[in-house]
């Protein structure tokens, strides 16, 4: 089994619902380890950056809002951003959160439980990377590496 790392983040809607003790315990029952944690104010750049796979889609701009918690009460830009580690954490992690949209997301997992549409955005809770390639580039973004157990 492979020791991987994979970024965490808890979207505006789950912050909004104070869910983020809920969802990280959900992580912590599968044995993963929490490496690395911190309050984000996201500012639009970072975001467009974490998203640039989203580059020309149609719901780019309502994504942007919406982690930008312009569809929550918050009174910033807040988002909780967690570094897991543990065997194969990528995939685990990705099953535990469900598929994209929420309506359709099992309804054992966390997008199925505490996800939404509104505002036409997939409010899903939770963020987390898809590959481990796609985890070290997000890990950068959101972590310098002196904020990461090693
Ligand atoms: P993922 O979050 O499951 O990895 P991605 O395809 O990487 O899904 O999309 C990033 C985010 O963009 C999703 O979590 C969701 O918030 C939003 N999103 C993706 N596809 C759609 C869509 O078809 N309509 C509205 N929002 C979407
Ligand atoms: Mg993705």
């Amino acid at each position: 089994m492979l020791m991987e790392q994979t970024l965490i983040l808890i979207k505006p809607d789950a912050i909004e619902k104070r869910l983020t003790g809920i969802i990280l315990s959900r992580f912590e029952a599968l044995g993963l380890e929490i490496a690395g944690a911190k309050v984000v104010c996201a500012t639009e750049e970072l975001l467009r950056e974490h998203y640039a796979n989203l580059q020309g889609s149609p719901f780019l701009d309502g994504v942007l809002k919406f982690m930008l918690g312009e569809y929550n009460h918050l009174p910033d830009h807040r988002i909780h951003a967690f570094v897991l580690r543990g065997e194969n954490a990528v995939a685990r992690v990705r099953a535990a959160l469900g598929a994209t949209n929420p309506e359709k997301a099992d309804p054992w997992t966390l997008r199925g439980q505490f996800g939404c549409i509104k505002n036409g955005v997939m409010q899903n809770a939770v963020h987390a990377s898809g590959t481990p390639e796609e985890a070290q580039r997000e890990i950068n973004l959101w972590f310098k590496p002196e904020e990461v157990l090693k």
